[in-house]
């Protein structure tokens, strides 16, 4: 079987998605998620400049030879452009090989070793009230673990909530330059453990409750915020300080139980090396998309398993349908799965990608049909073209940029 065409197709369905289709000479496509949310362009430059040109004529069905080709051979490794773009080449191929053996992907993974996949949801709130709310409507729609985020008292921004400000006014997703969102750690540190006990009294001890941090503490801060959350026993704390200082951890591990989650942002298993080997880490979080694709992500958890780390894909809503089916399917086969976040689609998104997975009772299921399960309507695709988006910047209360 050989590669005879492979085109990157962009399109947004509510929200920018980047996705590689590859064809064979026998009439089997594959698709592979691409998305880097605000840097889409990027990755389509890199895919359909430098990568998708030497994929024709290549056979299928060697993906870990043209994965080790697309990483090794570009000289210039990792990074999540082009870890993106790798990542679609191979999700891609995984497609049309388990496609060409009548197979849905878990099955080349190993096979299920579950019946069924666990799913948090977010809720978010301007005000501890608005949380509450958006909590129940979690409950309410079937899922039994929820990450929750608030405003911070005196702060604009709705942090950790891309479309809401603290006044009620929604924040069109679509700009031309990133929106600016105000931060204050001291007040943040002094308004969770309160968020967390209003949840806990509303929702009782036993709800699964996650909380992302999105980066923006010091260690030694992140240590305070873990202990301040243990008398409510959270799930996770997520990416509690920037993880690429991984010898941070030890610090914050040294003074708290909190489980730490960490690695949406990571697209090597380089950048998991020391949180991996130190137990400094309870959850992995990167995800198919991010991460170079289903190959490099088996691997990491397989590394991971070895120290008794869980996974927990990455699933915002700007991982596509395409990244989602692929994660499920690995959440489906690996041992040691732990979550997975599910944000959901809007409709629009759904019908542009129309996919054999499904969301019932708080859990998910990539379904049996071939492949990822995932098709592509190109018309469809094609009616809503890209729009320039992007994640908001982070400025403290002086002006200085802070972290995510
Ligand atoms: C968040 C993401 O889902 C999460 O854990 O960190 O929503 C993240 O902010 C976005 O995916 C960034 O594109
Ligand atoms: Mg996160």
């Amino acid at each position: 079987m050989k590669i005879v065409d492979a085109r990157v197709i962009v399109t947004c369905p509510g929200r920018n998605f980047v996705t590689l289709k590859v064809t064979t000479d026998e009439g089997l496509t594959g698709l592979g998620d691409a998305t880097l949310n605000g840097r889409e362009q990027a990755v389509v430059g890199y895919l359909a400049e430098h990568v998708a040109p030497l994929l024709i004529g290549l056979d299928p069905h060697r993906i870990e030879d043209t994965w080790q080709y697309l990483y090794r051979g570009a000289y210039w490794r990792r990074g999540p452009v082009t870890m993106a773009a790798i990542a679609a080449v191979d999700v891609a191929l995984w497609d049309v090989k388990a496609k060409a053996a009548g197979l849905p992907l878990y099955q080349l993974l190993g096979g299920a070793s579950r019946e069924r996949i666990r799913a948090y949801g977010h809720a978010d709130g301007r005000d501890v009230p608005e949380l509450l709310d958006a909590v129940r409507a979690r409950l309410d729609q079937g899922y039994r673990a929820v990450r929750i985020q608030t405003g911070v008292p005196g702060l604009k921004a709705v942090y950790g909530v891309h479309d809401t400000t603290a006044d009620g006014s929604a924040v069109p997703h679509q700009q031309a330059r990133p929106l600016v969102e105000d931060w204050d750690t001291d007040a943040y540190l002094r308004h969770l453990p309160g968020v967390f006990e209003a949840v806990r009294a509303e929702f009782g001890p036993e709800l699964p409750l996650l909380h992302d941090a999105h980066h923006r503490l010091t260690p030694i801060q992140a240590a305070r915020l873990g202990r301040d959350l243990e008398p409510y026993r959270p799930f996770w704390l997520e990416d509690c300080t920037p993880a690429e200082n991984q010898e941070a951890l030890r610090l914050v591990r040294r003074h708290t139980t909190t489980p730490l989650a960490v690695g949406e942002v990571f697209n090597t298993v380089h950048d998991y090396q020391t949180l991996i080997t130190e137990q400094l880490i309870d959850y992995v979080r990167s995800a198919v998309t991010h991460f170079g694709g289903v190959t490099p992500l088996r691997k990491l958890s397989d590394f991971a398993a070895q120290h008794q780390i869980k996974t927990a894909i990455h699933g915002p809503e700007d991982i596509s349908p395409v990244g989602t089916a692929a994660a499920l399917h690995l959440d489906l086969a690996v041992h040691n799965f732990g979550i997975q976040e599910y944000a959901g689609h809007s409709p629009l998104a759904g019908e542009v990608f129309p996919h054999a997975y499904t969301f019932a009772d708080g859990h998910l299921h990539p379904g049996d049909a071939p492949g990822l399960g995932v098709e592509l309507d190109e018309a469809l695709a094609a009616a809503h073209p890209y729009r320039p988006a992007y994640l908001p910047v982070n400025r403290l209360r002086d002006g200085t940029v802070h972290d995510w």
